[in-house]
């Protein structure tokens, strides 16, 4: 109910709407109304109500990543069409695993805060309240279990695509990082429950910092935040367009087979392809270096001694040779 609370008085927009219409329309008392307002509020929405009009946002919900607020009027057919949002969980990527099998595709998991954020081989992910987009998308896409990994990629080019809207030009570190110059600022976490030759669900744990101005120790010289990097940009904006973005490179790649366009953004704005990095793996590290990506998403690279390698992803870390 809140929810068609909150959507009648976005759909009346400048104008005031009145408790006795919305009490008529939804079919509830005035006093209920008034209840939903008040926790609105608290959500965040700047609810401004007058005297005999009613009532009306004062300035457009922009920071809130409620489900009213993403799913409204967006144009997607069901990315984000659902969005189940939490003030804290200990990890969105946990909980949608938890209910990926009950769920229809695209709904999506997001949380102020989370207490045991996680990264790929068992690493952690810092996710203070407020402070970024921590999310999980759950898809079913009817494809071989094989072919789930090129959808990190999708999702990597997806980001790529929502923030270059915005206004910011970021790289993708093949497979799974976001970089803002040089610094890590979104890290992406792809888990799969499949049979041998069906997917189940799978999970796409998307990370963003967006506020954080103070890193921890550990990672204060290899992360970055858009707010720190200058750029205040609203997160229901980035979610909004990441859904918009996704959708299309996610259609193309399960329905017409279509790698191409999510590998023009992966190379054209890879942070690795014509570098030397370190592939780290097991504790050894090695330097080699990037020659492309190929038509599967898998980094080919020549090692010291010349010869030319096809590295999957989730076998191994990169490392850069000085920044991140
Ligand atoms: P990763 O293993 O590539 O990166 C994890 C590493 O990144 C950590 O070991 C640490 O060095 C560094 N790190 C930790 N927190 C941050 C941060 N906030 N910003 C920059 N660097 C950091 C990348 O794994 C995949 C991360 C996915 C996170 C999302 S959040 C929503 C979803 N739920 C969940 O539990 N994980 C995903």
């Amino acid at each position: 109910m809140r929810e068609k609370v909150i959507r009648a008085i976005l759909d009346s927009g400048e104008n005031f709407i009145s408790g006795e219409q919305l009490s008529k329309e939804l079919g509830i008392s005035r006093t209920a109304i008034w209840k939903h307002i008040n926790a609105l509020r608290e959500e965040g929405y700047n609810i401004e109500s007058v005297n005999k009009k009613g009532y009306r946002l004062a300035e457009k919900p922009d920071d809130i990543l409620s489900s009213e607020n993403i799913s409204y009027n967006l144009p997607t057919e069901f990315i984000g069409k659902k969005i189940v949002h939490f003030d804290t969980i200990g990890s969105t990527n946990d909980y949608a695993k938890e209910i990926g099998n009950k769920v229809r595709g695209g709904t999506l998991i997001i949380s102020e805060q989370q207490t045991k954020g996680k990264g790929r081989l068992g690493r952690s992910w810092k996710s203070k309240s407020g402070d970024g987009i921590w999310m999980s998308l759950i898809i079913k896409p009817k494809i071989d279990p094989y072919k789930a990994p090129f959808l990190t990629l999708v999702a990597g080019a997806s980001i790529v695509e929502a923030l270059s809207n915005l206004g910011v030009d970021v790289l993708i570190k093949w497979p799974n990082d976001i970089i803002l110059n040089n610094k890590k600022i979104c890290g992406i976490l792809t888990e799969l429950s499949a049979e041998m030759e069906r997917v189940n669900y799978i999970v796409i744990g998307i990370g963003i910092n967006i506020k954080t101005l103070d890193f921890p120790n550990e990672i204060k010289e290899k992360a970055t935040s858009l707010y720190k990097e200058g750029y205040k940009i609203s997160r229901a904006d980035i979610v909004r367009q990441f859904c918009i973005e996704f959708e299309k490179l996610y259609k193309g790649y399960i329905l017409d087979d279509d790698k191409e366009n999510t590998l023009d953004i992966c190379r054209k704005h890879s942070a690795v392809i014509g570098k030397q990095v370190y592939i780290v793996k097991n504790n050894k590290k090695e330097l080699v270096k990037c020659i492309d990506i190929n038509e599967n998403g898998n980094l080919i690279i020549k090692e010291n001694n010349g010869d030319i390698k096809e590295i999957m992803s989730g076998e191994v870390s990169i490392r850069g040779i000085k920044g991140y």
